[in-house]
């Protein structure tokens, strides 16, 4: 359905003025709505994606209920500081069109910016501060009465038997040729796929309410103060480990270059911006975390990026099917960008876990 058709389905303020489809997601379809004194997000749901978007939905309610009963106890502003969404016309969570598609719609928070990478140590630092404080603050939530919106999301064997081997042999051979070097190395790093599943399957670390998909730009920054004001992008907000969230964050965040830079030799993991994150995200969340979870953070890191360059490939090899793409390679460079950062990653591992260690933050051994 044409988006202007949308933009009068729901109980948005104001005289209608513009809608232009905006930022830089590889799955949902975001624009804004001008309603002069005020402006709205819209974001069309990818159902291929989220097959279940009432359950997504209420998700997404209950989450961001909770954070705003705890926003308003601690004296904040919750229309800032997490998403408010904006009913339809009948009064219903989402719009569900007759053919099929699902929108919804919140508020767009005024002064606010998100970034694709970070200008200093400093504001990454901040969004690890947003991101610790965002696990802290629903670390009471029970984990259990969220629906899991994509099944086994961050469990990278899962991925590599289940998706990626199937990929390999469906695909046509060009695709493969193309993709030989990054195939045999996801191969060769088999035998740790398994590491933090097995953390969480032994009690070693505990299943905890997390985000999920944590690259800086689901981070609003204030752009008066240069503050972090709120975490958002909440559509895989369910049950995993805190590990998956920090090693997305550096994934992202902590790279020289951007995830679909040609230039692999601009792509390295930055260990200053490595550090300057790890101690943002500790200043908030490392009380919550346990002994075992800070042992394994550095690896965490290379563990979501392997997955991350094994999920482009395997939509490179499937065709491009499930992120957007802007050419065809593009899942191609983006899955050898990846994996040139898991190498720097590998390169730079002892190093990494020297700066977590020698960061100062009490853990709770409850799982040890
Ligand atoms: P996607 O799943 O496509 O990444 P996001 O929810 O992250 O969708 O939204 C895409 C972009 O839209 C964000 O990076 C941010 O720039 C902007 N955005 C989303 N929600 C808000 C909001 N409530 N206020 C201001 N900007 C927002
Ligand atoms: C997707 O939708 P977006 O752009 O925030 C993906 C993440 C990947 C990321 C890679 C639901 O995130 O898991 O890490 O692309 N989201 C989903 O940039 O698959
Ligand atoms: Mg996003």
């Amino acid at each position: 359905m044409d988006i202007k058709n949308i933009v009068t389905q729901f109980r948005f303020e104001g005289e209608f003025r513009n809608v232009e489809e905006f930022g830089s997601g590889h799955i949902n379809s975001t624009y804004i709505a001008d309603f002069g004194e005020k402006r709205y997000v819209i974001q069309k749901i990818n159902t291929n994606v989220f097959k279940n978007p009432d359950a997504l939905m209420d998700n997404v309610f209950s989450v961001t209920r909770y954070l705003k009963n705890i926003i308003i106890e601690n004296g904040g502003e919750p229309e800032r500081e997490t998403l408010k969404f904006i009913r339809t016309n009948e009064g219903k969570e989402y719009l569900k069109t007759p053919d099929g598609e699902c929108y919804r719609a919140y508020i767009f928070v005024d002064n606010s910016i998100c970034y694709d990478s970070a200008d200093t140590p400093e504001m990454f630092k901040k969004s690890g501060a947003a991101f610790g404080q965002f696990q802290k603050l629903l670390s009471a939530f029970p984990a259990d009465t969220l629906f899991e919106t994509i099944p086994h999301f961050h469990d990278t064997f899962y991925r590599f038997e289940n998706e990626f081997l199937v990929s390999l042999e469906n695909a046509d051979e060009s695709r493969k040729e193309n993709a030989k070097a990054e195939i045999d190395f996801i191969i060769s790093r088999k035998g740790e796929m398994k590491r933090i599943t097995d953390l969480l399957e032994n009690n070693r670390i505990p299943v905890r309410v997390t985000h999920n998909d944590t690259k800086l730009n689901n981070v609003l920054f204030d752009k008066n103060t240069g503050d972090c004001l709120a975490v958002i992008d909440l559509d895989t907000v369910m049950p995993g480990s805190a590990l998956y969230d920090f090693g997305d964050s550096i994934r992202f965040g902590a790279s020289t270059a951007a995830e679909d830079e040609k230039d692999l030799s601009k792509v390295e993991m930055s260990l200053d911006y490595f550090k300057a994150y790890a101690e943002g995200y500790l200043s908030e969340a490392g009380d919550t975390l346990n002994s075992c979870e800070k042992d394994n953070l550095a690896f965490s890191a290379k563990l979501i990026t392997l997955e991350c360059g094994m999920r482009f490939l395997t939509d490179y090899l499937n065709g491009n099917v499930y992120f957007k793409v802007d050419y065809p390679e593009h899942n191609l460079i983006r899955a050898k960008n990846q994996l040139k950062l898991v190498s720097d990653m590998e390169n730079k591992m002892s190093k990494m876990e020297e700066i977590v260690n020698s960061i100062q933050s009490p853990a709770l051994d409850t799982y040890d």
